[in-house]
């Protein structure tokens, strides 16, 4: 049966265009739905409509409290009957009640190698602390904030005179091969939440998570090359 995905969004949906661009080069059996944001004019919504798929906005700014917020988001998403829910760049806090309803098939792609850094900021801590390594996580949502389990990870190297934006950037096209990756395991059934573990072909992911890509020597010797 077709995995139905929904993808949640608030901004350029760089991360939401690499999904869809995976689902159409390579045949697998999942289809996005729908993307929804909590900001009209985030660009994102552009990519989906371009693409085809129903896109809408849920602005959080019309609502009163994360609660009432979160009741919204939960019916309009729920019109769609996802199999998967995937995070992609929101940047809104979910409530308890929204991550219970979607225990076990809510993903999230936050920009450090958690269990660093969780919150905002992320490329400028990393920077501010020094860290010679820097990346990506995927895991699942669970109530505390990038708390989830993780599932996989992509490093990245930090460069002397990075800066916020260059690192991000470094990071990013990282991203955009890493969330394809885990939402494929998803779409196969290889990836599950497992009495609050998350499993892979039905072997527990080590607490750490998995790492997609080991930093490569030649980077870190000439780390101009690339
Ligand atoms: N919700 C729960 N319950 N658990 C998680 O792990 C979540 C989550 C909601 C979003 C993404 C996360 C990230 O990858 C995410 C994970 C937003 C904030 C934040 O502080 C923090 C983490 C994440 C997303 N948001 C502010 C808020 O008050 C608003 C910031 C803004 O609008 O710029 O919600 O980083
Ligand atoms: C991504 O780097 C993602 O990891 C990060 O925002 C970017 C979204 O880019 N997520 C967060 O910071 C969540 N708080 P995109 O809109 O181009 O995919």
């Amino acid at each position: 049966m077709t995995c139905r995905i929904l993808v949640l969004i608030s901004g350029s949906g760089t991360n939401l265009q690499a999904l869809i661009d995976d689902l159409g080069s390579n045949p697998v059996d999942g289809e996005i739905v729908a993307v929804l944001s909590n900001r009209a004019d985030a660009q994102g919504l552009e990519r989906a409509r371009r693409a085809g798929i129903p896109a809408l906005a849920v602005d959080n700014r019309d609502y009163a409290d994360r609660e009432t917020y979160d009741q919204a988001l939960i019916a309009e998403i729920d019109r769609f009957e996802p199999d998967l829910v995937l995070l992609a760049g929101f940047m809104r806090i979910l409530t308890e009640k929204f991550v219970t309803h979607y225990r076990g098939f809510l993903l999230n792609i936050h920009p450090s190698l958690l269990p660093k850094y969780k919150g905002l900021h992320t490329h400028q801590r990393a920077i501010d602390a020094g860290d010679t390594e820097h990346g990506s996580t995927v895991h699942f949502v669970t109530q505390e904030l990038d708390g989830g389990p993780l599932v996989l990870q992509a490093v990245v190297p930090v460069l002397n005179g990075d800066t916020p934006v260059t690192l991000a950037s470094r990071v990013q096209r990282q991203e955009h091969d890493l969330y394809p990756v885990v939402m494929r395991w998803f779409i196969q059934g290889r990836l599950r939440l497992v009495e609050g573990r998350a499993c892979l072909d039905g072997h527990p992911i080590p607490p750490a998570g998995l790492v997609m890509n080991e930093l490569n020597n030649d980077m870190r010797e000439h780390p101009y090359a690339s």
